[in-house]
């Protein structure tokens, strides 16, 4: 019987030059794999926790006590494990830590082995990640939300809103899309530099320009899709994340960029204009996470057109996604492994949401690292979508190119597409 040998941890790198966990296992037939955590900027409060050392080194930064405690408390309990049953060693890590939110051990410390664990016991079987995690039903390639636009917390640029994003709908496979978002992207591009803005990259890999409210960059992005010959609305559509929770202020939502400050219900109506005036088909963090009644009347307002996602008002988490399900909030839910800390629970929160109805945004972390392990859990999860950033950056393409490894082993997968909103 194959069992997990060793297990342990280091410190290395994100994206953003941060600190984070890689997580490696070693079974006793050999087989080694690893796993990186990402970390997020514009975290909901209800996150699980992300253990940092809060010392001098990295700015208090560091994770060596999560390091730590996967060297020790967590390898104490796996070595001797079977790796194929993800459920029971995920639980395992969850009892060893007690608490409801990983405050313990840390989310970054559980997630990187739950990851590294699923990973090992698909090599050591043969399988593709994709294959182990989703089997046969595994077909469904995502459709992305390219982020070509960074503002907000991801961006030092006048832009309120955090992600402006591109959704190649009407194309037959997963490569057209990317190359058709591709092209979109270099159209940008040359679009801002005739602005005389900068065409310097913000996290997730967009441009982060200067412009003067909140609709421009969508003005500029239709201009770029139509350049790129392609037609906005039929061909590709926009999606955004708002990341509201981080512009509440006192009496409502503050747009700096708009020098205003809007209540929820005018933030609703902003919405109802700009998906009126544009091809909106999707936006996320619409409203506050601590803002439910403006949720309820955006829901309202919006829920049966437009794909309403929470990301920090859910927080991957089944218990809050529950509750959302049942006073109608939302349509939809962003899914993000570190925000609940393991592969089983992220698994048990995306099972809920299909259930009743809720579609699936697999999504990256602002901070991130060459760690592909979305991309296969998209296409295992068959979530229809995935969200990690532009078509630039390293931590960012590396996903998108994995999906295109992906698709070309599953030959027979369906890209959805146009059939995602119709
Ligand atoms: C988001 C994410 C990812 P962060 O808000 O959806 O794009 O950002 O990882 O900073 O929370
Ligand atoms: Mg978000």
């Amino acid at each position: 019987m194959v069992y997990i040998d060793d297990v342990y941890a280091d410190e290395v790198l994100d994206s953003r030059g941060n600190p984070t966990v890689r997580a490696t296992v070693i079974l006793s037939d050999g087989t080694q794999a690893d796993a990186i955590v990402p970390s997020g900027a514009s975290t909901g409060k209800r996150e699980a926790l992300e253990l940092r050392d809060h010392e001098d080194r990295y700015m208090g930064k560091g994770v060596l006590k999560a390091c730590d405690n996967v060297n020790t408390k967590i390898a104490d309990e796996l070595i001797g494990v079977t790796p194929y049953n993800q459920a029971q060693v995920d639980e395992i890590m969850k009892e060893l830590d007690g608490s409801d939110n990983y405050e313990n051990l840390g989310a970054n410390a559980v997630l990187g082995v739950s990851m590294a664990v699923a990973r090992a016991a698909a090599v050591s079987l043969n399988l593709p990640l994709y294959r182990y995690l989703g089997g046969s039903n595994a077909m469904t390639m995502p459709v992305p939300m390219f982020n070509i636009i960074n503002g907000g917390s991801h961006a030092n640029n006048s832009v309120d809103f955090q992600e402006y994003m591109i959704m190649p709908l009407n194309f037959e496979t997963f490569s057209k899309a990317l190359r058709a978002a591709s092209e979109v992207y270099h159209h940008l591009k040359k679009i801002i530099a005739n602005m005389n803005e900068s065409t310097a990259l913000g996290d997730e890999g967009g441009f982060a320009p200067n412009l003067k409210n909140n609709e421009e960059p969508i003005k500029v992005i239709m201009e770029a899709i139509e350049k790129a010959g392609y037609k906005a609305g039929r061909d590709i559509a926009i999606a955004l994340d708002v990341a509201s929770s981080e512009l509440v202020t006192e009496g409502g939502y503050r747009l700096d960029s708009e020098d205003r400050i809007l209540s929820a219900e005018e933030l609703v109506d902003y919405y109802v204009d700009l998906c009126e005036k544009y091809p909106i088909v999707s936006i996320e963090d619409g409203l506050s996470e601590d803002d439910w009644d403006g949720w309820k009347i955006l829901t309202e307002k919006l829920g049966k057109k437009i794909q309403l996602v929470g990301d920090d008002l859910f927080v991957t988490n089944e218990k809050i996604l529950k509750e959302g399900i049942n006073k109608n909030i939302a349509n939809s839910i962003l899914i993000k492994p570190n925000q609940i800390g393991s592969v089983t629970q992220t698994m048990r929160t995306v099972r809920l949401a299909q259930k009743n109805g809720y579609k699936c945004v697999m999504s990256h972390r602002s901070g991130e690292s060459e760690d592909t392990f979305i991309a296969d859990f998209a296409v295992a999860l068959n979530t229809g979508e995935i969200k990690t950033g532009s078509t630039a950056r390293g931590e960012r393409t590396a996903k998108y190119n994995r999906l295109l490894e992906i698709e070309r082993e599953t030959a027979f997968s369906e890209y959805p597409g146009d059939s995602l909103f119709s």
